[in-house]
């Protein structure tokens, strides 16, 4: 195969430009615009709201390429494209080769005809798909609803692109027109090989790997086949029909390396490179067994992911394009957002429906990471057309994706939408016509969409929405919490107290979350130092769910007192945040098996703003992404206190039967001495949950607002300690804690060391200015019992600097 990569610079015209300015591909028109000073920055301040003509505009990208001779002596000649965002017209010397209306498929235009050697000029003209989507909106005889949003792109429903692009309540509304993935011109004399998968047959003590190859060829013929995985080589002559040929080889693999999600074991991968005539294509290959158990009980129907014959207990959040601008969104940028969740003992992303199918280093990324991944099909909180043409659009997309994405061992299962189920009874137009949607709905979802995963992916499980009941169940998933998987926002959307979350007994929440305010250098990335304060316009320009910011005040007034200062501000809000989620998932934790998974909503932003993210848009940890790597560890102790009972959990995700020590402490709040103790061992047969004490509280704490109880847990060599108060935290009298630290150097980082002369609650460190992460955050500190934090810059950082950049901040100190 003469394969000519199109990446790299090309040019951009359009819109109001006089002359063309450079663009780079993979790229998109506002990456370009703002690099040659032509827009201002659209995540600083309200920009945004400047550059939304660009959107309303044609683009064209173009370069010309130098076609050797050698190319246009092959049989064929395409140009593929993988990902074109999205109504494209695409044309080489000037003639038109193909069109695109969909950033969800792959093209492969046929040009041999209109090449010549030497220079060739490629362009790709984008209409505006804002303008598309309205003049579609005005073809249909029906309304398609969508849920609005404060600053957005109108009937972004009606286009096949990421639906974020159009704005979301976490997001900036920017209409993108660009060319993702790959570009290049393909010459070959055979065909080419467009998919590979594998079909693995476990048996105790050995599988086989089916390896199937789809093999497009230009004529009748025969040609050979070589597969080679781990080492292990099969070759065989195979016969070629004109069009799309499936080219199976069988391995035998003895002893195979089984994939593991993370937590469980090593997430083991074995290279596949299949070679067809002079067509390659490499993959990395999990073998494993993955379940969805969807079954009736007594408790209503489970969803339970069974890998290797393990139930496991789906740990992890939601994830949304990691980037508003496509350009920033590169392999470092997602390896460190996946990084992140891995070290916070993850083991599953939902790749959420508003978004995009993500690029290939995406799910390389979760295959090597252990993270399943749960993938929505790339529709949300709207109504979608069942017309023929949007039918068939949608239809080449599923087939395209499912096959794309199949051979991943992270791939755990697909799922039709985000909302839509419910999203009908949103609309005042859906709910009068309640039939007419539904049908639609059907035909999109069962007719095209579980179709393509039943005919080219029928080992997977298909779950027609998130949340729905599971295949062929649609119950209300939003309230009642008996059956398949839930969406709970009572507390968040409805403004129900933290405790709402302990009145539930979820059997997977997929969805549930807490907003808080990004960390104060990301927040200096956007606003003014005239701006800092929560209801300057910036601030509120940088807050998408409306009355968001009044949210987090209110709920403030019912846990804590009110904070002193901006700074103070938006440390209590991730505070907040972290305790919110905190609650939900160590309670559903110790509801196992009948809970087996929590996601919280979202992992990650893709501009800087006030979200639900646990990370902020560059990656770093906010204060409850630090919570989450303690309440999803392994395994965790946790109490629930309710008419005067304190029990006390331990929720264990390690497969192993063993010994653990458990100490529970309640200290006085004033100085920190130990009131009461007790100390027992507990066997837990390994992946299960279990009250291992049932005390009173009289008895244990009787002036529980002058105490905090600590639970130590002892787990073969390891040690964590988890905190719980018995009244909210403003009515406790805390102390001035008279926190020290101590900076040193360390094994080219540094440590801190934080002790404290009397209890200090939520200490955060924060280096400001400085990129890096301390190895933990949150912490409360016990006199006598001082912690050591280790902080990597990511940067060059003297000891001197450090010393002055680091922060502590801390619950008492955050109000006067
Ligand atoms: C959920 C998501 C998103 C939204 C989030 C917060 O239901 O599916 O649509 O961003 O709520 O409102």
């Amino acid at each position: 195969m003469h394969i000519i990569d199109l990446a790299g610079a090309w040019q951009l015209t359009g819109g109001t430009l006089t002359a063309p300015v450079p663009a780079c591909v993979p790229g998109d028109t506002h990456s370009a615009l703002l690099a040659a000073g032509r827009i201002p920055d659209p995540y600083w301040g309200a920009n945004e709201l400047q550059v939304q003509e660009v959107g309303r505009q044609d683009w064209t990208f173009a370069r010309t390429v130098e076609v050797p001779p050698a190319l246009l002596g092959r049989a064929a000649v395409w140009l593929v494209c993988d990902c074109l965002d999205t109504v494209a017209e695409v044309a080489v010397n000037g003639r038109v080769v193909g069109t695109g209306a969909s950033m969800f498929v792959r093209h492969r235009f046929p040009v041999k005809e209109h090449l010549v050697a030497g220079a060739n000029r490629i362009e790709v003209r984008f209409r505006s798909a804002e303008r598309a989507a309205c003049e579609e909106a005005a073809r249909h005889a029906q309304p398609y609803p969508f849920n609005p949003v404060p600053v957005q792109s109108p009937h972004r429903n009606l286009v096949r692109k990421a639906q974020c692009h159009g704005g979301w309540d976490w997001g900036a509304c920017l209409m993108v027109a660009g060319i993702h993935g790959r570009i290049a011109l393909e010459g070959a004399d055979l065909g080419h090989l467009e998919h590979v998968w594998c079909d693995q047959e476990h048996r105790p003590g050995a599988c086989t790997v089916t390896v199937v190859g789809e093999f497009h060829a230009l004529a009748a013929g025969r040609a050979e086949m070589e597969v080679d995985l781990g080492g292990v080589r099969v070759r065989r002559e195979v016969a070629l029909a004109p069009g799309a040929n499936r080219l199976e080889a069988a391995v035998e693999l003895p002893q195979p390396r089984l994939w593991w999600p993370n937590g469980l074991g090593e997430s083991h991968l074995y290279e596949l490179t299949v070679r067809v005539g002079d067509a390659e294509q490499r993959r990395r290959i999990g073998l494993r067994r993955l379940e969805v158990v969807s079954e009736d009980d007594q408790a209503g129907r489970s969803l339970v992911f069974r890998v290797n014959g393990v139930p496991v207990f789906c740990k992890g959040a939601n994830w949304i394009p990691c980037d508003a601008l496509p350009q920033r969104q590169t392999r470092a940028a997602i390896d460190d957002l996946l990084a992140s969740a891995a070290a916070a003992h993850m083991n599953m992303i939902r790749v959420w429906g508003g978004g995009q199918y993500e690029s290939d280093d995406f799910y390389d990324l979760c295959d090597a990471k252990g993270l399943l991944v749960w993938q929505d099909f790339m529709f949300s909180c709207a109504m979608y057309p069942a017309t023929p043409d949007f039918l068939d659009l949608v239809r080449r997309e599923a087939e395209h994706q499912v096959k794309r994405l199949r051979h991943h061992a992270c791939l755990a299962l697909w799922c039709g939408n985000n909302e839509n189920l419910g999203a009908i009874s949103w609309f005042e137009e859906s709910r009068r016509n309640r039939d007419r949607y539904l049908v639609d709905y059907d035909r999109l979802n069962e007719g095209v969409l579980g179709a393509a995963v039943r005919a080219h992916d029928p080992g997977r499980t298909f779950w027609p929405s998130s949340p729905c009941g599971g295949p062929g169940d649609y119950s209300d998933c939003w309230h009642a919490d008996g059956r398949g998987d839930m969406h709970y926002w009572k507390v968040w959307h409805e403004g129900a107290s933290f405790d709402a979350f302990l009145q539930i007994r979820p059997r997977f929440c997929s969805e549930f979350g807490y907003q808080s305010f990004p960390s104060l250098d990301t927040i200096r990335s956007y606003a003014p130092p005239s701006q800092l304060n929560v209801t300057s316009p910036v601030m509120e320009h940088h807050q998408r769910n409306v009355g968001g910011n009044s949210r987090i005040i209110e709920m403030f007034s019912r846990y804590f007192r009110m904070p002193e200062g901006f700074a103070n501000f938006v440390y209590l809000s991730q505070v907040q945040q972290a305790v919110a989620i905190r609650t939900a998932v160590e309670h559903w934790r110790s509801l196992r098996p009948h809970c087996m998974g929590t996601l919280y909503w979202q992992l990650n932003d893709n501009w800087p703003v006030c979200s639900w993210s646990s990370l902020d848009y560059g990656g770093k940890w906010k204060l409850l992404h630090h919570a989450a790597r303690r309440f999803y560890a392994p395994s965790l102790l946790t109490a629930r206190s309710a008419g005067g009972r304190v029990e006390v959990w331990l929720c264990d995700d390690r497969l192993e039967a063993r010994e653990v020590g458990i100490t529970v402490a309640v200290h006085a709040l004033g100085d920190g001495a130990v009131r009461w103790e007790r100390r027992i061992t507990v066997a837990t047969p390994g992946a299960h949950a279990q009250r291992v004490l049932d005390l009173a509280l009289a008895e244990i704490a009787p002036r529980p607002e002058e105490c905090l109880m600590t639970m130590t847990l002892d787990d073969g060599g390891e040690s964590s300690v988890n905190e719980h108060v018995f009244a909210a935290w403003k009515r406790l009298e805390l102390p001035e804690p008279g926190l020290r630290t101590d900076v040193r150097e360390a094994d080219g980082g540094f440590s801190v060391e934080v002790s404290s002369a009397r209890p200090a609650l939520f200490v955060a460190l924060d280096v400001e200015g400085v990129r890096g992460e301390f190895d933990d955050n949150l912490l409360t500190i016990l006199p006598g019992r001082p912690r050591r934090l280790r902080f990597r810059p990511r940067q060059d950082l003297p000891l001197p600097a450090l010393r002055q950049a680091l922060v502590v901040r801390h619950l008492r100190g955050s109000y006067a």
